[in-house]
């Protein structure tokens, strides 16, 4: 019989429906309710890309299935058998669920992954703290692949995107290297950055990493998504830099959100519906890149990491 390794595959997590919305932010708020107006806003995003359908759940059960038929493909270990389980942070399956049900179906060593590959302290620190806790206490041996966004097959995959788009671009009239390319990611509060976190760089080393394999010079990194509080956000926010563009300008800008990887709110709301209307009032041509969703690169990506992280066990 083969020996079962468990591998803790975690997201952000998105509602079920739409009554979920108040439960879920009130999870990302650490517990503190959203005010009413806080909570619509939150309801009216969520409508307003499908209808109240929640992509991100779909995408993240599909990505899950298809990283553990990657892996068990890829994998050179005989006598080892790779089984996916997923945690999210914000909804059931909780992280806590995933650790709990591997140990109940008696998995003894286990690796951590996040469907995300910057790391920050305030994000994949947060996912790893928590599996970490719940594997303690339950007595199973988990480690963690921190990063992954230098990984070479990730970076061809978001070369492949940009590369399409620009390809369309030429079709529809303009020139390759006049279109300024955004890679964009989730900003977080600027205190990381006096915290030494490496958030930033992973980024822009991402960003470098893509635009040289594609050889695009024209394009500049900017943050998008920043949350609702008081505190101060790392910025430019994307919607600023688009108006600075325009002064300058720029008529054909392709956005590369390189912290994501899936559709979801901050892809389908944030850029396709917010970041495109104001480039139709700017009169700006703005094309996104494709998600990674599914890619077997990326899928690809996930399982080296996954199977060098066992290699070391
Ligand atoms: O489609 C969906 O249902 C979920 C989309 C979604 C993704 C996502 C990814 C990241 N977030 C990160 C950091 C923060 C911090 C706060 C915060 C708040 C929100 C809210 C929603 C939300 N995030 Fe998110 N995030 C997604 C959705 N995020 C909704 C609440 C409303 C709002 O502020 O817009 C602020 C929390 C606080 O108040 O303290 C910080 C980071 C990522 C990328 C890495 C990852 O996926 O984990 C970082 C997808």
């Amino acid at each position: 019989m083969k020996n079962k390794v468990g591998v803790l595959v975690m997201s952000y997590g998105t509602p079920q429906n739409l009554e979920q919305v108040e439960a879920y932010y009130t999870h990302i708020r650490r517990g503190h309710p959203p005010t009413p107006e806080l909570l619509k806003e939150l309801v009216d995003r969520y409508e307003a890309i499908v209808g109240g359908v929640f992509p991100l759940r779909e995408n993240t059960d599909k990505q899950v299935a298809a990283l553990q038929d990657t892996l068990n493909r890829l994998n050179p270990y005989s006598d080892v058998e790779f089984v996916c389980y997923q945690g999210l942070k914000h909804a059931e399956p909780f992280i806590e669920d995933g650790v709990q049900q591997m140990a109940q179906d008696g998995i003894k060593k286990a690796i951590g992954i996040v469907l995300a590959p910057h790391y920050s302290v305030m994000s994949i620190g947060g996912y790893i703290k928590r599996a970490e806790a719940k594997a303690a206490e339950l007595g199973l041996s988990i480690s963690f692949i921190k990063s992954y966004h230098l990984h070479p097959k990730l970076i061809k995959a978001f070369t492949n995107r940009v590369n399409k788009r620009l390809e369309q671009f030429e079709e529809a009239g303009a020139d390759r290297d006049q279109v300024r390319v955004l890679f964009s990611a989730h900003s977080l509060p600027e205190k990381i950055v006096a915290m030494g976190d490496p958030y930033v760089d992973q980024l822009l080393e991402t960003s470098r990493t893509v635009a040289e394999q594609a050889g695009v010079t024209n394009w500049q990194f900017t943050w998008q998504s920043a949350g609702r509080t008081s505190e101060p956000w790392l910025g430019p926010d994307i919607l600023e830099t688009m108006r600075t563009l325009s002064k300058e300008n720029i008529k054909n800008v392709l956005v590369a959100p390189i912290g994501f990887v899936s559709d979801h709110l901050e892809v389908l709301y944030d850029l396709d519906i917010e970041a495109q209307a104001l480039a139709k009032e700017l009169d700006m041509r703005l094309m996104r890149i494709e998600s990674l969703n599914t890619d077997p690169l990326y899928m690809e990506t996930l399982s080296d990491e996954i199977l060098g992280a066992w290699t070391k066990e």
